[in-house]
């Protein structure tokens, strides 16, 4: 039985090869050919989990855009506003996702990712056929090698935030090595690492629907540069302040680097009613920044059935690494302005809570050579 299994093994593998490249369609995989971007030797793939069963929605159309009420101000929603947001609304769907790095691309360097919904036949899902991604948060941790925060405080605590979505980022992919190749990096997966998604879904359609996630993954087939850390920094704990006369800020208190590095990537995260979050970096003992950014929010689409344009993606704020020494300072703003865009209706009444972050993917500075220690 053994030696049958052995031998018979190899054939095996070869045909089951055979077969995916000859069909190269997998069940709820894009059909949308990938190439890679970001360096000429990376490699680029889609690993697709699922299916996800959602829900017909009975009250699907009858979404009121926020305009309509007056009784649910932003403020009034502060309970589901802040970090309890990510646990879904009224009218959401929650999935979760455990899997190993064996299933992504282990062991390997991913260079850039980004999540997309599929239908089995390998169409993609979107807000016009009424499938709004809410949230989908990923978590990839090794045991001895969590990702601990590169800020101080609460927020920093941990940083293993791996590829995810929110209501308005899902266009453009995240980045964990900078365009402009100026430094290697890259978020390391080893095939024993865990990964674990939370995955917040809505359906706009009476009927019942079935996607699938796909991680569109481009990566170094080894573990390769420096590992980065990801964390998402949040301006508040709670909601956002809104105005339904126009613009309003929520800045947050300074937040502090912990360690020498390069910040790879900042992009902000906002939900319908937002309109951009702003950074600025500072050295520790001087207030003047030396680096300020903005990333705002782009509408497009509306979500299906209703007349509610909702938030398709946010600029990326930097372009370039920017280089951060330990105990400098971040100050974020979030900017809400329900004037011009409404909160997001949710199915049935009501509106949607706030949140005003930046994903922060950093690159730490490379651990000095052990001789130069020894020489000190
Ligand atoms: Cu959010």
């Amino acid at each position: 039985m053994k030696l049958n299994s052995i031998v018979l093994g190899l054939p095996m593998v070869v045909s089951a090869a055979t077969l995916n490249t000859k069909q190269n369609v997998r069940v709820g995989a894009p059909t949308e050919k990938l190439v890679a971007t970001m360096r000429p030797e990376a490699k680029r793939a889609y690993f697709t989990f699922g299916p996800y069963e959602l829900k017909g929605n009975p009250t699907a159309g009858k979404a009121s855009g926020g305009h309509g009420h007056s009784g649910s101000s932003g403020g009034g929603m502060g309970g589901m506003g802040g970090m309890g947001g990510m646990g879904g609304e009224g009218d959401t769907q929650s999935f979760s996702l455990k899997t190993t790095g064996e299933k992504l691309c282990a062991p390997c360097s991913v260079l850039s990712g980004q999540i997309k919904f599929a239908y089995a036949n390998g169409t993609l899902t979107s807000t016009e056929r009424g499938i709004y991604v809410h949230h989908v948060l990923t978590n990839v941790l090794a045991n001895g090698r969590q990702r601990s925060g590169f800020v101080s405080g609460l927020m920093g605590l941990m940083a293993n935030g791996f590829v995810g979505a929110g209501d308005d980022n899902g266009n453009t992919p995240f980045i964990y090595a900078p365009r402009d190749r100026s430094l290697e990096s890259g978020f390391h997966v080893n095939a024993a690492d865990t990964l674990g998604a939370n995955i917040v879904l809505v359906n706009y359609r009476p009927e019942p629907q079935t996607v699938y996630l796909n991680y569109d993954l481009e990566y170094m087939p080894s573990i390769w540069g420096r590992d980065v850390k990801s964390s998402l920094l949040s301006a508040a704990f709670g909601a956002m302040k809104t105005s339904r006369d126009g613009p309003v800020n929520t800045t947050s208190s300074p937040i502090t680097f912990s360690e020498d590095g390069s910040m790879i990537l900042a992009k902000g995260h906002l939900h319908d009613g937002g309109s951009a979050m702003y950074m600025s970096l500072s050295r520790s003992k001087d207030t003047t920044p030396y680096y300020t950014c903005v990333s705002r929010a782009t509408y497009g689409g509306k979500i299906g059935g209703t007349d509610q344009e909702t938030i398709s993606d946010m600029t990326d704020c930097n372009k370039a690494p920017v280089e951060i020494k330990k105990g400098d300072n971040m100050v974020m703003t979030a900017e809400y302005d329900l004037k011009a865009h409404p909160l997001r209706g949710i199915t049935g009444g009501g509106e949607g809570g706030t949140m005003g972050m930046f994903r922060v993917i950093f690159a730490p500075a490379p651990q000095p050579a052990k001789e130069l220690k020894g020489e000190e």
